[in-house]
């Protein structure tokens, strides 16, 4: 923790920071909740700098995004402050400090907010829905122009099938054999996996600015109120599919189960979560959609789940080097899980299509 300490020293905070425990449930970053002597709390986060290979173009997008949206929510009569991201320098006025191959950055902490790993119940979802739904709606005039790609094709789920075929042919842990279940679920699946990517090349699917991950933890919902404040966790905004976004929240969060269970008799999509969650995102942003891009939101949901679960199976087969794990099999635990509810939401397609026709 001396350590973690001494590099929140590098930050222009409120006061010393006295203590910093480790913090939320991602896959990629290290996140701290730093705590200073002036009573003052922030995030402090190392940025995974193998997976984000341009960690000062990154941090521009950020500076960017959250100014922009300060400035919508200022417009809106919400308050700034709470409502998104807020960086805070270090002390030579720059966006990161960094020590060795580490990268760290700050950000303000935004008091009295939880956040969900799994859906208690269908308001939260919908509450989740509305969150999402607004930032789509809140970046619809963004210049998308204006922003670096941080992780090039993240979801082109046809180059994460190539990807994926890539770790089976090299094989490099020898653990192909193990998962010639998973392996032939995912071939099954090679036409399906490059629907979107097509429709988007042949112009069909417009390229908006997106937040690309979408989980239920990465919203805050007002502690006392219940309501949704803010969406975090903005590496990845760039151009992308709004489907995408819809479909990654699907994914997680239409579920009572967590992403790594290992029972999959527990596993299942509830279509009444997908019927919430369609509810408050085509409340929020539908208006700003096209025929195309509603019709195709329960595609986006199997797609999402799709594509995850495939990246998931991919890193167990190149020996878990992207995706941190906390047990043994932990990836292949997670592949399952996206698996099953793939198999559901296939067998659910038609009840999914009236749904987004009813909310249309
Ligand atoms: P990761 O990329 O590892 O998922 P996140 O940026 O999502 O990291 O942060 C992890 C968790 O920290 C989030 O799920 C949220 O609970 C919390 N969090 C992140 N930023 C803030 C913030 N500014 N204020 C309060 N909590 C935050
Ligand atoms: C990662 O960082 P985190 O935990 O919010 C991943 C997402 C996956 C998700 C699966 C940059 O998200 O794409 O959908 O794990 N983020 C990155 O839980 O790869
Ligand atoms: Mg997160």
């Amino acid at each position: 923790m001396s350590q973690v300490l001494e590099i929140a020293d590098h930050f222009d905070l409120n006061g010393k920071a006295v203590s910093a425990e480790s913090y939320g449930g991602g896959h990629i970053n290290d996140t701290f909740l730093l705590k200073t002597d002036a009573g003052e709390n922030y995030i402090l986060q190392s940025i995974n700098t193998s997976v984000f290979k341009d960690a000062e173009a990154l941090m521009n997008n950020i500076m960017k995004v959250t100014d922009f949206i300060k400035g919508k929510i200022a417009a809106e009569g919400g308050d700034p402050q709470r409502g998104t991201l807020s960086v805070v320098l270090n002390k030579d006025g720059g966006t990161l400090y960094r020590e060795g191959a580490a990268c760290w950055r700050v950000y303000t902490f935004i008091p009295k907010t939880v956040t969900l790993q799994t859906c208690e119940n269908e308001d939260q979802f919908y509450a989740s829905a509305c969150a999402f739904g607004h930032f789509q709606k809140l970046l619809a005039d963004f210049p998308a122009d204006t922003l670096f790609e941080s992780i090039p094709n993240f979801h082109n789920t046809k180059s994460r099938y190539l990807d994926f075929e890539a770790a089976v042919s090299e094989d490099v842990c020898g653990r192909a054999a193990l998962v010639a279940q998973e392996i032939a679920f995912v071939r099954d699946r090679k036409e399906f996996a490059a629907t979107l990517v097509d429709m988007q090349e042949r112009g069909e699917l417009p390229l908006r600015v997106t937040h690309n991950d979408t989980k239920l933890n990465n919203v805050l919902f007002d502690e006392e109120s219940g309501l949704p404040l803010a969406v975090v966790d903005l590496d990845t905004v760039m151009p992308g599919l709004s489907i995408n976004d819809f479909g990654d929240s699907i994914r997680f969060g239409a579920t009572y189960a967590a992403e790594d269970e290992t029972d999959l008799g527990k596993v299942h999509f509830e279509i009444e979560l997908f019927e919430c969650y369609t509810k408050g995102f085509l409340g929020e942003c539908g208006s700003l959609m096209t025929e195309n891009e509603k019709k195709m939101l329960p595609v986006g949901a199997m797609m999402m789940t799709f594509e995850c679960g495939m990246r998931f199976l991919t890193d167990y087969l190149k020996g878990d080097t992207y995706f941190k794990i906390h047990r043994e099999g932990h990836n292949l635990d997670r592949c399952r899980t996206q698996f099953k509810l793939v198999s559901e939401m296939e067998q659910a397609l038609e009840a999914m299509d009236e749904i987004v026709k009813k909310y249309s």
